[in-house]
C-alpha cells in the first residue's frame, strides 16, 4: 500500500493511472456535499492531472471521537454529519472546545503521530478531540488523493456545522489541525463554516497546491486565525513535499523551512537512504520516515510546543539565511511570537524564523554571543555561558588556523535545549594554534576589547567584563556581567 517508491515517482504514478482521466469541465454531485467539478482555478497550471473526487461511499471517511474520559482506540465513537443521534449519544460536549487533527497522503488516523497529539492535547486541555481518519482515499495516485481532500474538507465542514447546530458549539471555540494534504482539508472545512476558530496547517503539501488560487488550498481566510509550520519545502525536485508560500496569519520556519536537522538534505541523501532502509530492512515504512523525514517534523514540533516549557520563539527577519546568522533576535513590539500551539496567543503576523534540534526535545533558547579582540591571534577560542540554573556546553568561536585580525568582532549565534536562566558570566579560553609554521606569528596573550549578549528569550542585551581583560594561552577566564568588574 505505501512502498517508498510512491514517494520518489508520485507524480509518473499519478500520470500512469490517470492519463485517461485528464479532461477538463468533469463534474459529480454526491447529495448534501454538493457538486465538484474540474473547472478553474482546480485545473491550474500547478495540476498537470486533474480530476475530480471519489464518491464519499469509496473515500469512506470516519469521525473518531476521543475525550478525557474516553482517550484510547477502544473507546473511540464514530460520529455522522448525517445523524445527529450519532453525535448526541457520545461523550462530545458543547461546553467544550474542540480540535480536529486531519492526515495527509497515505497515512490513516490511527499513526502514532495522531496517537501522539492527541494524547498531548486531551492532557493539555478538556476537548472534544477528532480524529478525521480518510485512509480509504489517502492512497495513490497523488492526483486522486488531492482530489479527494475537497470531499473530506466537505464532510469535515458539514460535521462542524452540524455540531454547532445540535450542541450550541461555537466555532470560535474549534480548532482543525491538518498535516500536508490535510492542511488543505482544513482549508476546504473553514470554507463551509462561519468564522472558524483556527487551522494549523502542519507543512502544507505543495504539489498541486503551491501558487493555486486562494479556493484550492489552505489560507489566511478559512479560519479567524491559521498558523502554519513549513519543515520541507525544498524543490519538489529534491523530494519536498511542503510549501514555501505562505499561507496563514502567521508562517514559521524553523531552520529555514526546507530541510530540518537530523533529516537527510537533497536529493541523493534521500534516495539512498530509502533504498538502504528498504532493502537492508524489507520495511518500505522506514522509505517513507528517511523521504519523508523533514515533512513529518512539523508534526512533531507541533506535538512538543503543546506541552514544552521551553517556548520555541520565533523572530522575524528579512531571511533565513540572516535569521541563521543571529542578525534577528531582537522583537520590536508584537513581532515576535511562539511556533506551534500557544502562537494563538501572539499578535505577531507574516513570516517568523526559529532555529531548532536534530532530536526531541526539538525546541532551542537563542542567543547572540559578540567578542571584539584588540590584537590578532590564531587559535581555538571556546566560550561557555553561565546561567543562573547552569552552564551551556562549550562552544567554539574560532578554530584553528582561522585568523582573528585586531578590532574584529566575533559574531556567534548560538542555540541551548536547556534553559539555564539568566546569563551571569560568560567564560572563555583561548588555546593558540600549535602550528609551527605560523604560531611564532601570534602573541601568547589576547587582549579583549568587548564582551556582549543578546538573549532572545528575555529580549536582554548584556554586556560582561571584557573590555581590556587578557585571555593567556591555555587558561580559562570568567566574566561577569557590567558592573561587577
Ligand atoms: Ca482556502
Amino acid at each position: 500500500m505505501k512502498p517508498a517508491v510512491v514517494f520518489l515517482f508520485f507524480f509518473l504514478t499519478a500520470c500512469y493511472g490517470f492519463i485517461l482521466d485528464s479532461v477538463t469541465n468533469r463534474k459529480v454531485c454526491y447529495g448534501e456535499l454538493g457538486c465538484f467539478t474540474t473547472d478553474a482555478p482546480f485545473n491550474g497550471l500547478q495540476r498537470p492531472i486533474t480530476v475530480v473526487p471519489a464518491s464519499p461511499d469509496v473515500i469512506k471517511t470516519q469521525f473518531l471521537l476521543y475525550t478525557r474520559d474516553s482517550p484510547t482506540t477502544a473507546d473511540e465513537q464514530v460520529l455522522l454529519y448525517s445523524d445527529a443521534s450519532t453525535i448526541l449519544s457520545s461523550m462530545y460536549s458543547g461546553s467544550r472546545p474542540t480540535a480536529f487533527i486531519v492526515h495527509g497522503f497515505t497515512h490513516h488516523g490511527h499513526r502514532q503521530w495522531i496517537l501522539n497529539m492527541k494524547q498531548a492535547l486531551l492532557k493539555k486541555r478538556n476537548i472534544n478531540l477528532i480524529v478525521v481518519d480518510w485512509g480509504h482515499g489517502a492512497g495513490i495516485p497523488y492526483a486522486q488523493a488531492t482530489a479527494n481532500t475537497r470531499v473530506v474538507g466537505a464532510e469535515t465542514g458539514m460535521l462542524i456545522n452540524q455540531l454547532i447546530s445540535v450542541t450550541n458549539t461555537s466555532a470560535a471555540d474549534v480548532h482543525v489541525i491538518g498535516h500536508s494534504l490535510g492542511a488543505h482539508i482544513a482549508g476546504y472545512a473553514g470554507d463551509r463554516v462561519q468564522h472558524l476558530g483556527r487551522i494549523t496547517g502542519l507543512d502544507p503539501a505543495d504539489p498541486y497546491f503551491q501558487g493555486g488560487d486562494p479556493i484550492i488550498r489552505l489560507d489566511a481566510t478559512d479560519a479567524d486565525f491559521v498558523d502554519v509550520i513549513h519543515t520541507d519545502a525544498s524543490s519538489i525536485l529534491e523530494l519536498g513535499m511542503g510549501s514555501i508560500q505562505q499561507m496563514g496569519h502567521v508562517d514559521f520556519y524553523p531552520n529555514g523551512g526546507k530541510d530540518q536537522p537530523g533529516c537527510d538534505a537533497g536529493l541523493l541523501g534521500k534516495v539512498s537512504h530509502t533504498v538502504w532502509n528498504a532493502v537492508s530492512q524489507l520495511d518500505l515504512y522506514a522509505g517513507e520516515a528517511t523521504v519523508a523525514c523533514s515533512h513529518e517534523r512539523s508534526y512533531e514540533l507541533f506535538t512538543e510546543s503543546i506541552s514544552s516549557s521551553c517556548p520555541f520563539k520565533a523572530y522575524p527577519c528579512t531571511s533565513a539565511a540572516e535569521f541563521d546568522l543571529g542578525h534577528c533576535l531582537r522583537c520590536h513590539g508584537d513581532e515576535c511570537s511562539e511556533m506551534g500551539y500557544n502562537s494563538i496567543n501572539f499578535a505577531a503576523r507574516g513570516s517568523l524564523y526559529l532555529q531548532t534540534q536534530a532530536n526531541a526535545p526539538f525546541c532551542n533558547y537563542h542567543y547572540q554571543l559578540n567578542v571584539t579582540g584588540k590584537n590578532n591571534m590564531d587559535g581555538v577560542v571556546t566560550a561557555v555561558l553561565q546561567g543562573q540554573n547552569g552552564n551551556s556546553s562549550p562552544i567554539k568561536l574560532m578554530t584553528d588556523n582561522e585568523v582573528h585580525t585586531q578590532g574584529h568582532t566575533i559574531s556567534k549565534f548560538i542555540k541551548i535545549k536547556e534553559d539555564i536562566g539568566e546569563i551571569v558570566a560568560v567564560a572563555m579560553q583561548y588555546d593558540k594554534t600549535s602550528s609551527v609554521l605560523t604560531g611564532w606569528a601570534y602573541p601568547e596573550d589576547w587582549l579583549l576589547m568587548g564582551v556582549s549578549l543578546m538573549d532572545g528569550s528575555t529580549q536582554q542585551l548584556s554586556s560582561f567584563c571584557g573590555y581590556g581583560k587578557t585571555v593567556t594561552n591555555h587558561k580559562a577566564i570568567s566574566m561577569g556581567l557590567s558592573g561587577t568588574c
